[in-house]
């Protein structure tokens, strides 16, 4: 790793951690990496997918001699007689899961063992994760992993030489400047995805999603994305013959792979030759990615995509409102959307559209549009999310300066609650519009359709889909309530022009819980 060469001889201090350990004849030192599960169910919930940085952090451990497991809440319970064994503990957390890493963080504390958070929350508030572990590593792990490593190896490597981590030196707050270069993607080794507990089953992955990462970085820059500010918007590639040898492990497993980069065809020449290296080396191979709208003018990579297994892709449609769409910096129209979702269905391969639902020039016939967009345009599955404010993004810091921010509450921030004051619509009737979306989009007609057209993974997702729609308003029953009376509309007689802020209505629903369940213990209601 070049960039941390320059600042602590990582491989001398390595060879010498080696020799010492030898001496000492310690046994090997033992890191257990955690990637917590979310609050609430959303539509991939389906597929347990992990995130690459444990494997990828865990996998550099495990090169070095380290004993690692990873555990993704998602794909099995964590095994805490392994946490408690482990000499360190790595915490992976996205927004929406700071709230249980933190509470996962604190117990493992407890317990004395040392952790170490990372991911894109705590990079933004580092200080808040610090509450709960002894350290945090901001932006890109690898570097820091591996010299906060060379540390816990014992080989004289002080925290203050770690890149990238904020930590308590005698008390103080310190925040160690991040490492000089961005990560080299080609001396990263490939995840090793059998560390993680649970994903490989009875020695195959047959059945698994493989997730596959073929460059890091986007050059655009949307107000409420936070890759920019994680990966840079300097796009960097991995070598395509690396990402081969990673995707030959996979020959004849009946895997699906899904390229996580943000934009798989961002550089169309590294995404044909990977596609011609698929095809030139017979990988039988079925596989989805993310890609951007203007992908489909290029007929000719659609078809060396399809060719190559491509099944099924991901875009950011986001809105069919013109002010919505320059709201999010994307320069495109409704008719090219629908042209480019058509373009793809010729090629032979699905897409998934990504809509998001709170814009400020959103109004509610807005949304209509979007919805009826989404119904009538030849988009195979599609997700409505809620413009949500993440930490360390331009949206966040201008909601904020805007007093519009309704709830730090992490564990809501999923895009599927309103967590800030829409201009032109209530909390209440953006939220009730998101989940009728859902409803419309994959209705019982539209289910039964794709049935009898003998779709069956389609009409299986669909069908899905209405489940986990109905698990999570069963699940936000008193959240929805509560939002009602947010709004003047409920029992609860709260005042919307009082100042009355989120926190009220996280209040009102815990009351109207405890009012219900003191009534259900009287048996005067149906629990
Ligand atoms: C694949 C993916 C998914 C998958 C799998 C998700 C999962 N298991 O969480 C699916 C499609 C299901 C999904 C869903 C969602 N996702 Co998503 N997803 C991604 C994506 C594209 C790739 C993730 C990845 O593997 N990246 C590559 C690896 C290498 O990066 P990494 O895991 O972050 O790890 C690096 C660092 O963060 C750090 N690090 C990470 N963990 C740790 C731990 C330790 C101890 C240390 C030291 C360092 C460290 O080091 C690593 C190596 O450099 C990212 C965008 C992106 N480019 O990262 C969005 C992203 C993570 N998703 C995001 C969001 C918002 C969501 C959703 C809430 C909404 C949605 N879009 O549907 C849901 C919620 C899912 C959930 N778990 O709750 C946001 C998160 C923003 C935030 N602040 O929370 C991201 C960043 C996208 C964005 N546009 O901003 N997602």
């Amino acid at each position: 790793m070049p960039g941390v060469l320059q600042q602590v001889p990582i491989d001398i201090i390595r060879v010498f951690s080696d020799v010492w350990r030898l001496v000492i004849n310690a046994a090997p030192l033992r890191a257990v990496f955690l990637e917590p599960k979310p609050p609430n169910p959303h539509i991939f919930s389906l597929y347990p997918l992990p995130r690459l940085g444990s494997a990828i952090l865990g996998t550099i451990l495990r090169d070095r001699g380290w004993e690692v497991r990873i555990f993704v809440e998602e794909v099995a319970p964590i095994d805490f007689y392994r946490v408690l064994q482990a000499d360190l503990v790595g915490i992976s957390s996205i927004t929406p899961t700071a709230p249980r890493a933190y509470v996962l963080a604190d117990e493992i504390r407890k317990a004395g063992i040392p952790v170490v958070l990372g991911g894109s929350h705590v990079t933004w508030l580092p200080e808040e994760g610090l509450a709960h572990a002894d350290m945090v590593v901001r932006g890109e792990g690898e570097i820091p992993m591996a010299v906060l490593a060379a540390h816990f190896e014992g080989c004289g490597v002080g925290l203050d030489q770690v890149p990238g981590l904020s930590w308590r030196d005698e008390g103080r707050i310190v925040h160690n400047p991040l490492p000089e270069e961005p990560v080299d993607l080609n001396e990263v080794p490939a995840p090793d995805l059998t560390l993680i507990e649970g994903f490989v089953r009875d020695g195959s992955f047959s059945g698994a999603v493989i997730p596959i990462q073929t460059t890091r970085g986007c050059p655009h820059n949307c107000a409420f994305c936070s890759v920019t500010g994680m990966f840079g918007r300097k796009l960097r590639r991995r070598n395509p013959e690396i990402i081969l040898e990673e995707l030959e492990k996979y020959r004849d497993s009946g895997v699906v792979v899904f390229f996580y980069d943000d934009n798989f065809t961002a550089d169309r020449a590294h995404a044909r030759s990977i596609c011609g290296m698929i095809l030139d080396r017979g990988l039988d191979l079925k596989w989805s990615a993310q890609v951007r709208l203007e992908i489909a003018q290029d007929e000719e990579l659609l078809a060396l995509m399809r060719r190559a297994g491509c099944r099924t892709l991901f875009i950011g449609f986001e809105s069919v409102n013109p002010l919505a769409l320059a709201e999010s910096g994307k320069s495109q129209s409704a008719v090219e959307m629908f042209e480019a979702a058509r373009s793809i269905r010729r090629a032979g391969i699905a897409t998934h559209g990504m809509f998001i639902l709170g814009f400020d020039s959103d109004g509610a016939a807005d949304l209509e549009a979007t919805l009826r967009f989404a119904k009538r345009s030849p988009i195979a599955t599609a997700q409505f999310l809620l413009l949500t404010p993440f930490p360390g993004t331009r949206l966040s810091e201008r909601l904020e300066d805007q007093g519009r921010i309704l709830t730090r509450d992490w564990d809501l921030y999923d895009t599927h609650h309103v967590v800030f004051s829409p201009k032109l619509l209530t909390p209440r009737q953006i939220q009730k519009k998101q989940v009728r979306s859902h409803w419309r989009f994959y209705s019982w007609p539209r289910s039964l359709l794709n049935l009898a057209r003998l779709k069956l993974p389609r009409a299986g997702i669909y069908i899905y889909a209405r489940r986990i729609n109905a698990k999570w308003k069963r699940q936000n029953r008193f959240y929805l309530k509560a939002l009602k009376a947010f709004s003047g509309k409920g029992p609860f007689l709260l005042n919307p022009c009082s100042g009355h802020r989120f926190e009220d209505i996280r209040l009102a629903a815990e009351k109207a819980r405890e009012r219900i369940q003191k009534r259900t213990v009287c048996g005067t209601s149906k629990p």
